[in-house]
């Protein structure tokens, strides 16, 4: 039969008394209004068709359904309302299965959970991330879900917001079946249950919990949630549910829903995901074809090499790891198996990829075994002559096509690219540590580096499932720019009055894990020190510079592993040390600084306005492209919480 259409993304076609119906909405098949509106013209269509017994809801393309559409957030409600095409589903007279063969996020889960049946395909997945927007489901999935898979799995789902693959889904009965063609067997379940009674989610009772089980994990949900009001207020919604009917907990869930919606928080956790999906996309790249890359070489196996190393193999690539000698490269493979091995352990990882992973790792001390290598990242000590001459080397080795990228923190790669015969191949990918866990990846484009070997770049940072962001060439890039820019200021408010703790605290109550005094004793401060050493003949002698930092190095406080530095540390806890208060005192007395007092708000105020400024430097110097890039690099670099939007998006 020709295929009917109910709306611009929603058309179906009839098999055998069922009416399948295809939501095609590209990308993500999100639930805009012309998919609501298919939806009901839909089920309008069937109530009346007495030769139709029931419904199959799929999805078009990779994605069952992404969600509502966050684009439509901020603008005037259109209806049909998704709770109520959710509850029309729900309420409907005939058998309604939904074949879910991508991923049911958000909406597209709650329009799930009101089907009368979910047949998942193998690579399905269902989650319910609106915490992750600041927000918590809002047409029933704070209801619906504990009905369905208990309270303790619905409060761990939605309070972290992470999706459920498709065995897991089935393990907790929020998928009835996984097989290999979803849509056959919906077809064949619809037909299974036409004229018997449905099974309505929103009619279950929620199964009985032990409660000290439930406070447990609720707990766990808030205790990581960093002061966002979204996690606890979803957890909330779920316990209820236990105790309310399902009227009440609509209504409970709905009035939540459109206060987060409408927050400060949820805005900037929606700018984040959108610059997200920004960062990475370079206009004058549209249609540049990215080189093959197959074999990645790593030179260097410490902590950054072996961290980058290990990226590489879980997603898939070859490795060659280039040591100086066969002794260290010994070590680097060890190094390299070992955080393979704690993947395993922490479950990321099975022993069978490992062992994969390690089947596709080569470690030598022959640089000549890169000759292999379609692209090398170098991360060997931040030495300007070192890397010259390695790069030098490099060039002499690798086939004409090869990339190579310089995982540089401060030094000018394009001096580092001048070493080599074609500089165009030169391209900066600057790593967080550790770089197997942390997602940023700046993406330095010199000022010779060829199109798609920037393309190249970035679809390397994909596939390793990071996130990159582009920047030019600068001291430092974008987050340690700014970074310095922000301690600099943290230094002059110590100098004016406030102590190391209370700048902390007050980062801290803000939502940063550790505020930047500690976060530089964790570091360790003689690295900076260095730099300032050598920066000093440079320094313009009318700059305010604060010695601070440079008392404590010479005072052997180089930080957490010399046990001192801007804290005193002892069994892994920070205490206030009246010796570096002394200093401190020390420095104001020597340029007659009389110290006053600060509030935590004008430490924050001052804070934001340095890295807003530098950051305003940055894109007029069109080192950053957009303000969304700056915000991403440091809520991901440097624990600016994600919730506040970052720098650029906060003091807006
Ligand atoms: C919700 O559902 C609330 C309800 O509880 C209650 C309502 C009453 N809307 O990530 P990608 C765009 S809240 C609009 O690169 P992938 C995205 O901007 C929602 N647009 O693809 C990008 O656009 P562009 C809960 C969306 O294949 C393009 O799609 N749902 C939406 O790597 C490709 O995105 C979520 O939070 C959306 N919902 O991953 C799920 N989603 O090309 C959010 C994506 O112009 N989405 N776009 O840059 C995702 O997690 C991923 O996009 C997904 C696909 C896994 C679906």
């Amino acid at each position: 039969m020709a295929e009917m259409r109910f709306s611009q993304s929603v058309s179906a076609r009839l098999e055998g008394g069922v009416l399948v119906v295809a939501i095609d909405n590209p990308p993500v098949n999100a639930l805009s209004v012309h998919v609501r509106s298919g939806l009901v013209a839909a089920l309008d269509y069937t109530v009346n068709a007495s030769h139709i017994v029931g419904l199959v809801i799929s999805g078009a393309g990779r994605t069952f359904i992404g969600g509502a559409d966050i684009r439509e957030f901020g603008t005037p409600p259109v209806g049909p309302s998704l709770p109520d095409v959710i509850d029309r589903i729900e309420a409907f007279d005939k058998p309604v299965i939904c074949a879910v063969n991508g991923a049911a996020l958000g909406g597209g889960c709650e329009v799930a959970l009101a089907c009368h049946g979910r047949i998942a395909g193998e690579t399905a997945t269902f989650g319910l991330p609106e915490v992750k927007l600041g927000i918590v489901p809002g047409a029933g999935g704070t209801q619906r879900l504990p009905r369905l898979i208990g309270t303790i799995a619905a409060i761990d789902l939605i309070g972290t917001g992470r999706a459920a693959k498709a065995d897991e889904a089935l393990a907790l009965g929020l998928a009835d079946a996984v097989v290999a063609d979803p849509l056959t067997a919906a077809v064949a379940a619809v037909r299974d249950n036409a004229g018997r009674p449905l099974r309505r989610t929103g009619g279950m009772n929620v199964p009985a919990a032990d409660s000290a089980a439930i406070d447990m994990a609720a707990t766990k949900i808030i205790a990581k949630s960093r002061g966002q009001s979204a996690p606890a207020e979803a957890v909330r919604l779920v316990r209820a549910a236990g105790s309310l009917g399902l009227e009440q907990g609509l209504a409970e869930e709905r009035a939540t829903f459109l206060h987060l919606r409408d927050s400060t928080e949820s805005a900037a956790l929606r700018h984040v995901f959108f610059a997200e999906r920004a960062a990475g996309k370079v206009e004058t790249l549209a249609d540049v074809a990215p080189r093959r890359i197959d074999t990645v070489g790593v030179v260097g196996t410490g902590l950054m090499g072996s961290g980058i190393a290990v990226s590489a193999l879980t997603s898939g690539y070859r490795v060659v790891a280039l040591e100086q000698t066969r002794e260290a490269a010994a070590s680097g493979h060890e190094r390299i198996a070992g955080l393979l091995d704690k993947a395993v352990q922490s479950r990321r990882l099975t022993a069978e990829a490992r062992d994969a992973c390690l089947a596709r790792l080569e470690t030598t001390a022959e640089a000549k075994d890169l000759a292999t290598a379609d692209l090398v990242v170098e991360a060997v000590f931040d030495d300007l002559s070192v890397k010259t001459a390695l790069f030098r080397t490099l060039d002499g080795i690798v086939a004409p096509g090869a990339i190579l990228a310089t995982n540089t923190s401060y030094l000018d790669p394009d001096t580092i690219a001048a070493a080599t015969a074609d500089p165009s191949r030169v391209v900066g990918l600057h790593f967080f540590s550790p770089a197997n866990v942390m997602r940023l990846v700046e993406v330095v484009d010199c000022a010779k580096t060829a199109p798609d070997v920037l393309a190249s770049a970035l679809a390397f940072v994909k596939r390793l499932g990071k996130l990159a962001v582009v920047c030019g060439v600068t001291e430092g890039f974008i987050g340690n720019r700014i970074f310095s820019a922000y301690r600099r200021e943290a230094e002059f408010m110590l100098e004016d009055g406030a102590l190391p703790y209370q700048i902390d605290a007050a980062l801290e109550a803000y939502g940063f894990p550790m505020g930047i005094f500690a976060v530089n004793d964790m570091a360790g401060l003689d690295i900076a020190w260095a730099r300032r050493k050598r920066q000093a003949a440079a320094r313009d002698p009318a700059e305010r510079y604060v010695e601070i930092a440079d008392r404590l190095c010479e005072a052997g406080r180089l930080g957490r592993k010399t046990g001192l530095g801007w804290y005193t540390y002892a069994n892994g806890e920070r205490m206030v040390d009246p010796v570096v208060t002394a200093l401190i005192d020390a420095a104001r007395v020597k340029k007659d600084i009389v110290p006053r007092a600060f509030t935590a708000e004008e430490i924050m105020d001052r804070l934001l306005m340095a890295m807003v400024d530098e950051g305003k430097a940055l894109l007029a110097e069109g080192v950053a492209t957009r303000p969304g890039d700056i915000d991403l690099v440091m809520i991901n670099g440097y624990g600016f919480p994600a919730h506040k939007g970052g720098p650029m998006f906060a003091a807006q």
